[in-house]
């Protein structure tokens, strides 16, 4: 098999898992399922549950244990999709395809939408102590790396400053910070977690931490140079954002040439980490080099 064909069958199955863990729509509040599962279902690259499940693999893990923590990632990082839509953010009407959740379900509905599908990525993810209550201590770390990265330290702390710089020239040094927490943090709580869960070192767990932000940050890079590059139908969403919403990124910062520069030597040095840390992983190396040049 391909990489491609690899990364599509491992995709249907991230989907399948998903569908497995979304809420029945039962009950007076079912529209908040529906409008839950709307967003989940809705396709998508589905990387973050992709990188935990073969972090955990590299490390040794073969229990279902990770199962409700990849599908509490990909809730998470949904969840910060509907609110990062809104109106009072970057207002757009299209996301991986489809009408945004206000567009279809109504702004309240929105806001209700990404908080349930928050609370209901922990209520999912602490379901791991019934599938493998022997491993409760692992678990207590997993959901201790999931709720940093995923708040005010990690993704949330990094659109506030994102929302709080738009319209303005920024440093190096705070869009750095932005690029780290918003768009860093959540890989690097889904590499870290697979690692965490299948028993690596606390030193061990460091080294992934590092790769994971190498990742995250060209992996947001690529985001800007596709948002300048790219188009409307392939994304799925509409390009030229980030002007549209008067937003410093790295290529109006640096120009296009010297983003994919560093996009190719952060890119490169995130794999030759993870060639000392595992040589043989050729499927994960292939994903990190993916997600850098990709082009959606
Ligand atoms: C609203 C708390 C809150 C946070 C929003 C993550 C985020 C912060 C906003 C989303 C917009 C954005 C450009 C985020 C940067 C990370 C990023 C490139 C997200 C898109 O992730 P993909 O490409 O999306 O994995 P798919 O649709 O493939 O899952």
């Amino acid at each position: 098999m391909t990489f491609k064909e690899k990364y599509q069958d491992k995709v249907v199955q991230i989907d399948k898992l998903l569908m497995r863990y979304c809420p029945a729509k039962e009950g007076h509040q079912s529209d908040i399922m529906d409008a839950m599962e709307y967003n989940l279902l809705a396709g998508g690259k589905r990387i973050r549950p992709m990188l935990m499940q073969e972090v955990y693999h590299l490390f040794g893990g073969t229990e279902d244990m990770i199962e409700p923590f990849m599908a509490a990632i990909e809730m998470i990082h949904t969840y910060s999709l509907v609110h990062d839509d809104l109106p009072a953010m970057d207002n757009d009407d299209y996301r991986r395809g489809r009408k945004t959740t206000h567009i279809v379900y109504g702004e309240d509905m929105a806001i209700l939408t990404g908080d349930a599908l928050l609370n209901y990525a922990f209520e999912t993810a602490s379901t791991a102590f019934d599938l493998a209550p022997e491993k409760s201590f692992v678990i207590g770390k997993a959901l201790q790396v999931l709720s940093k990265k995923a708040g005010i330290y990690g993704m949330i702390g990094g659109q506030v400053v994102d929302v709080k710089s738009t319209g303005k020239r920024i440093d190096a040094e705070t869009l750095d910070f932005i690029y780290k927490l918003k768009t860093a943090a959540l890989i690097e709580a889904s590499m870290m977690i697979g690692a965490i869960l299948a028993g690596a070192s606390d030193e061990e767990v460091k080294v992934v931490e590092k790769i994971a932000e190498k990742v995250g940050l060209s992996f947001q890079i690529q985001d800007d140079i596709l948002d300048v590059e790219s188009t409307a139908e392939v994304l799925g969403k509409p390009i030229h954002s980030d002007e549209k919403n008067d937003k410093m990124t790295y290529v109006t910062w640096k120009g296009l040439k010297e983003a994919t520069k560093v996009v190719e030597q952060m890119s490169k040095e995130a794999v030759s980490m993870l060639e000392s840390l595992h040589p043989s992983d050729d499927f994960l190396k292939q994903l990190l080099l993916y997600l850098i040049h990709r082009e959606k």
